[in-house]
């Protein structure tokens, strides 16, 4: 575990109000997935239950660390936070990844309607490069030592980039068959996932860079947390819009499907 730095009352605030952000942001995106999977198709609806399982594992896990947040600081008498002893635990964030990485991806798989041919075989490659992106960046996140955790972080950067690669292409190829709003989404969903994903590493830098421990903290839980938020929710409302794209570029609508329902 990390050996939790003294931190001023804005230090401890920030983190503290962006972990509690982070909740309501995920409780409230959980009901919004729930609630839009009557708005979509049959075969959109996986997509939506993913998005759904995401942002509702992740919610838990940011209680959780909340939590663990608040326990492992008190008010000193100095004006400063200081830790209790009781320590930060930085697991439940990456069981949360372990659970919502390889959601997220198979969220994509789904919603690009791959030929059935390709799609096993992606998904199979895509989950084991994210257990092992995830379970080798978790040494290294609890390292107390700078050169462990530059070594496992470059170790984990291998899937990383494999992950991203295998994205890229298929979802470039994906918009090449695609034509206006679809093409557009997949572009900017493309873009949304380099740039948030993209900050994971960023973040996990931070006690390199010298930044002072404090703030490397700070940085850090921030960081994490406001990723997790584009990364989840965000990712999950360009998924869909590109369904309802999708269906409105096919002429389908949920109201014009065959009276199945009996009231
Ligand atoms: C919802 C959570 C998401 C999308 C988490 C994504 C996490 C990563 C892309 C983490 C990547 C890491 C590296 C590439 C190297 C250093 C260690 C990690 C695990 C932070």
């Amino acid at each position: 575990m990390h050996v939790l730095p003294e931190l001023g009352f804005a230090q401890f605030s920030l983190v503290y109000n962006t972990l509690s952000l982070a909740i309501a942001a995920m409780f409230a995106s959980f009901a919004f997935f729930v609630m839009a999977r009557s708005q979509v198709t049959a075969k959109y609806r996986p997509a939506l239950v993913m998005s759904a399982l995401v942002v509702g594992i992740a919610g838990y896990h940011y209680f959780r660390i909340f939590e663990s947040w608040s326990d492992a600081y008190v008010l000193a008498e100095s004006g400063m936070y200081v830790a209790t002893g009781e320590p930060f635990n930085d697991a439940y964030r990456y069981v949360d990844w372990l659970l919502t990485v390889p959601l997220l991806v198979a969220e994509l798989v789904a919603v690009l309607a791959l030929p059935k041919s390709t799609r096993g075989s992606i998904m199979t490659r895509l989950i084991i490069a994210t257990v092992l992106m995830i379970g080798t960046g978790y040494p290294g996140e609890i390292a107390t030592d700078i050169t462990t955790r530059a070594i496992w972080g470059a170790v984990s950067t291998v899937p990383f980039v494999y992950i991203l690669y295998v994205l890229f292409v298929e979802l470039s190829r994906a918009a090449a068959n695609e034509s206006g709003e679809v093409k557009t989404l997949l572009n900017n969903t493309r873009l949304l996932l380099f740039a948030t994903w993209g900050f994971y590493p960023i973040a996990y830098l931070f006690p390199q860079l010298g930044i002072d421990g404090a703030w490397a903290t700070v940085g850090l839980q921030v960081g994490y947390s406001i990723a997790d938020i584009a990364a989840k929710c965000g990712y999950g409302v360009m998924i869909y819009a590109i369904a309802r794209a999708k269906m409105e570029a096919a002429g389908e609508s949920v109201d014009a499907a065959p009276a199945m329902r009996h009231a």
